[in-house]
């Protein structure tokens, strides 16, 4: 298992990420620290300066395992459930930036090879775009049924363009408190059934601060996944660097090597005290669990 920070590229109204100016000054922390990747929360991949975003990637020897899309919601309202035809189009067309984004930077990263065995077409491995916040809500004036038919067409329309870029989708079961449905790993399997996708394609992004309001039993909903399960978002019950709550992060990873999970582990907490200490304080509770 490796480890990742999620970073913001651009200032952002979503707490749990950290926005510093000084990326390269972050990525330097990390890289020291001993991290293996930055995850990016990125909003609009067509204004990112991607040369330089590679430049600094390569220089401090880090991965991108995914991209974060949540922003297009959070700052533009963007949704696959947006009433307005338009709004949903824009939303769709925006994660397909992702998703190329997601292809270009994963094919200079200078830690993840893709090793000689896996065919380049494989999805093993492959970089994720993650559909959280993106994937919308209900709404009054639409009927839910209206809603979720939207949500499973847009959903069926990225997937195709994330094939052909040989990107992987995770869906995030996000708390009640932040949306209105898929909120555990139960409703999340039954949305990925429904969408038809190849299991290799799209899967599970496990978020332990929502499940720690969500699910009955963290571990039992991990083992729910079983295969699906394709990113790990780490964050202690107050949504603190983890250590710093009462979340047992020790169990959690007990299950993730249970479970044979080989991918990535990423800190997507509040930036307290500060961006460093909570990158170190992370560090620190979770390296020694993942081992090598
Ligand atoms: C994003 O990964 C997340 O966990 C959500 O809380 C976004 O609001
Ligand atoms: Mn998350």
């Amino acid at each position: 298992m490796k480890l990742s920070f999620v970073i913001s590229t651009q200032p952002t109204r979503f707490q749990a990420i950290a926005f510093d100016p000084n990326f390269e000054g972050n990525a330097a922390h990390l890289a020291n620290l001993g991290y293996d990747g930055i995850e990016l929360g990125v909003r609009e991949p067509d204004k990112l300066d991607v040369a330089d975003l590679k430049r600094t990637l390569a220089k401090y020897r880090l991965a991108v395992p995914a991209l974060g899309t949540g922003q297009a919601f959070v700052e533009e309202q963007l949704s696959f459930t947006d009433p307005d035809a338009a709004v949903r189009e824009r939303a769709i067309a925006r994660v397909k930036t992702h998703v190329a984004l997601a292809s270009v930077i994963a094919r200079s990263s200078p830690s993840t090879p893709l090793p000689s065995t896996i065919a380049q077409d494989s999805a093993h491995d492959a970089p994720l775009v993650i559909i959280g916040l993106i994937r919308g809500k209900t709404w009054a004036q639409i009927t839910r049924d209206q809603a979720h038919a939207w949500m499973v067409d847009a959903l069926r329309d990225v997937a195709r363009a994330a094939r052909a870029q040989n990107v992987r989708l995770a869906i995030e079961p996000i708390n009640r408190y932040e949306t209105d449905w898929v909120n555990d790993v139960a409703g999340a399997l039954t949305l990925i059934d429904e969408i038809g996708a190849d299991a290799e394609r799209v899967g599970i992004l496990f978020d332990t601060f929502h499940a720690n309001i969500e699910e009955p039993r963290i571990e039992d909903s991990l083992r729910a996944c079983g295969a699906r399960l394709f990113h790990v978002h780490v964050a202690d019950s107050n949504r603190w660097y983890p250590g710093a709550g009462h979340t047992n992060f020790a169990s959690i990873v007990a299950t993730l090597r249970e479970m044979e999970y080989a991918g990535w582990v990423s800190a997507e907490i509040l930036p307290k005290p500060d961006v460093k200490r909570a990158a170190e304080e992370t560090y620190k509770t979770i390296k020694p669990l993942l081992g090598k």
